[in-house]
């Protein structure tokens, strides 16, 4: 598709976020519908159910011919990455959007035959909005996010949930070996902080691909390096773990962090 058919989309990309946003700032006001899917501590709302509706059939409308595969359930039947698919998460964060009405995200990845294209993620009450578009830049309103620099695990904020490293052992040496840990609890909004050289590393034990989506484009355009934690190439299609760093960092965790631990 042309440059000029890729500016349209991104254009109206943009629009429904901010639309979704507006959507999920006026519910706050009003008392929540919370449930839970695969255990207690995974929550769901009727805000994610009504922002992934609402996506799914406004790009229906403006693109037919563009598929979405969502968090909530949209696209389920979707096998491969041919043509143009969108990869939602309605909110990323739902725990906090239901515990704190912050830290949470939308998230946005649109691909073509499995390349991305362009990568959305607003934290909407922090009013950050992150944007990219492949091959030219990464953005905070609009502000073009530097090139990332290398860094040493001595001197490196790393994000990570306290949850993973009661599980994995060798997280627990990289969190005393840095400079300082922290969790958001939103993956997307966790992918930013990389992307923006606020946090140095994000290592996750398990995401699926509408956590990642929107941030592999993103990261993509500041030279982070993105893989699973067995140094494999993420599938958009599966749901994996996930290990962001810096150049350099990506490498001292890798050889003296990863490669020794008890692997799953
Ligand atoms: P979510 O809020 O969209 O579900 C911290 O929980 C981060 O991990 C969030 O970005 C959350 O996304 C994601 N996550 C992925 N799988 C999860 C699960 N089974 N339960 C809770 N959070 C999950
Ligand atoms: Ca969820
Ligand atoms: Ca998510
Ligand atoms: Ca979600």
């Amino acid at each position: 598709m042309s440059d000029t058919y890729w500016d349209r989309v991104s254009k109206i990309a943009k629009h429904l976020v901010r639309d979704a946003a507006k959507i999920i700032k006026n519910s706050l006001e009003k008392e929540l519908i919370v449930e839970f899917k695969s255990n207690p501590n995974d929550l769901v709302t009727e805000m994610d159910r009504k922002v992934e509706g609402f996506f799914e059939e406004a790009i229906k409308k403006a693109f037919p011919d563009h598929l979405v595969l969502g968090e909530e359930g949209t696209g389920k039947e979707i096998k491969t990455l041919d043509g143009i698919v969108w990869i939602i998460d309605p909110i990323d964060g739902t725990t906090n959007f239901v515990h704190q009405q912050r830290h949470f995200a939308i998230s946005v990845g649109i691909y073509e035959n499995g390349i991305g294209k362009v990568g959305i993620i607003y934290d909407v009450m922090a009013d950050e909005f992150f944007y990219a578009k492949q091959g030219q830049g990464a953005y905070l309103n609009g502000v073009k996010l530097p090139e990332l620099q290398e860094t040493s695990v001595q001197k490196s904020l790393i994000a990570v949930n306290p949850g993973w490293l009661l599980k994995e052992e060798a997280l627990m040496k990289l969190v005393k070996d840095c400079r300082g840990a922290r969790s958001i609890g939103a993956a997307a909004i966790e992918l930013t902080a990389v992307a923006a050289n606020r946090m140095d590393a994000y290592i996750s034990l398990r995401l699926s691909p509408w956590d990642f989506a929107g941030g592999l484009i993103i990261l993509e355009e500041v030279g982070a390096k993105v893989t699973t934690l067995e140094g494999k190439k993420l599938n958009l299609l599966e749901g994996s773990s996930i290990f962001v760093a810096k150049n350099r960092l990506f490498e001292e965790i890798q050889e003296k962090y990863l490669n020794n631990s008890n692997k799953k």
